[in-house]
């Protein structure tokens, strides 16, 4: 089983408050570490109560679903990954310690659901030829990066599953927000984008389902997305549409596959597996 990383060294993104030091040997659960004593934070933006976030777990009018579909306000408590176990009246992270407890700047306690879109084509010469890598001699593949505003990392434009929201329409509405300012196009150029990308987006391939190793998570709430392949194999379908960042993105471009690729949070490993099944350079 994988181990998280990203999630358990320095301060909370965006706050003072420091994760209790997790060595790698104390992550699961399993292992005893009488000293583990995690501060406990919550962002001030999530206890204000925005319509994305829970309610505190005290909080006698909230009985969440836990581990199921939670039919009362359309959210899927259910992990991709595991299910999860619900200690002190909270779920914990099953992965392990993340030094944190509290929701940290995430809404819902206990997984939040994310969708990746990984858009690719093939890196291309003046005349249209199909670049080689040198070393490896197999083709190289690019896919569509955004800069996120919040990190400045380089990663896949995912955003988070609405409630009730389909995975597909997640995938097809944040790619739109982050890598095609969609948000800020006048009525008639956004019905084009949005029939072009309608057929680029019906034939997505599933890399990847399950947990995030995402800086943010907590002890107690934690990341996990879907990330979908949609190939543009012959370069002319969402190649007719200029990159333009736009909603939390600052910047976006499509960027060379290979294994030097350094990516937000697990971002890598799912290039990685999408660069697998394309034969393609890594
Ligand atoms: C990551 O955070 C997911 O893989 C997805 O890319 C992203 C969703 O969060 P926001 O981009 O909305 O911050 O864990
Ligand atoms: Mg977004
Ligand atoms: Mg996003």
């Amino acid at each position: 089983r994988k181990l998280h990383k990203n999630c358990r060294v320095g301060q909370y993104p965006h706050s003072h408050a420091s994760r209790f030091s997790v060595p790698d040997d104390k992550v699961g659960w399993d292992v005893s570490f009488p000293e583990y004593s995690p501060a406990e934070y919550t962002a001030e933006s999530v206890l204000a109560r925005p319509s994305w976030a829970d309610p505190d777990i005290s909080d006698g009018g909230f009985h969440p679903a836990w581990n199921a579909l939670d039919k009362a306000c359309n959210v899927n408590r259910r992990s991709h990954f595991s299910e999860y176990t619900i200690v002190n009246d909270r779920p914990r992270n099953p992965v392990g310690r993340t030094g944190i407890v509290g929701r940290g700047c995430l809404g819902k306690w206990g997984p939040n659901h994310a969708a990746d879109p990984i858009v690719t084509r093939w890196k291309r010469g003046a005349g249209g030829e199909i670049q080689v890598d040198k070393d490896t001699n197999s083709p190289i593949l690019q896919f569509v990066s955004v800069q996120r505003g919040d990190t400045l990392e380089w990663a896949i434009p995912g955003g988070m599953v609405d409630p009730g929201e389909l995975i597909s329409t997640t995938l097809i509405r944040e790619f739109g927000e982050e890598a095609l300012n969609t948000l800020e196009l006048n009525q008639s150029e956004a019905q084009g984008v949005k029939e072009a990308m309608e057929k680029l987006f019906a034939g997505g391939v599933e890399v990847y389902r399950g947990y995030v190793d995402d800086p943010r998570n907590t002890d107690n709430s934690w990341m996990e997305t879907v990330a979908v392949n949609f190939h543009d194999e012959s370069g002319n379908s969402l190649g007719k549409f200029a990159l333009h960042a736009g909603d939390d993105a600052i910047g976006v471009r499509w960027t060379d596959i290979s294994r030097t690729l350094c990516l937000f949070a697990s971002h890598a490993d799912f290039v990685e597996k999408v660069a697998g099944n394309h034969c393609a350079h890594w």
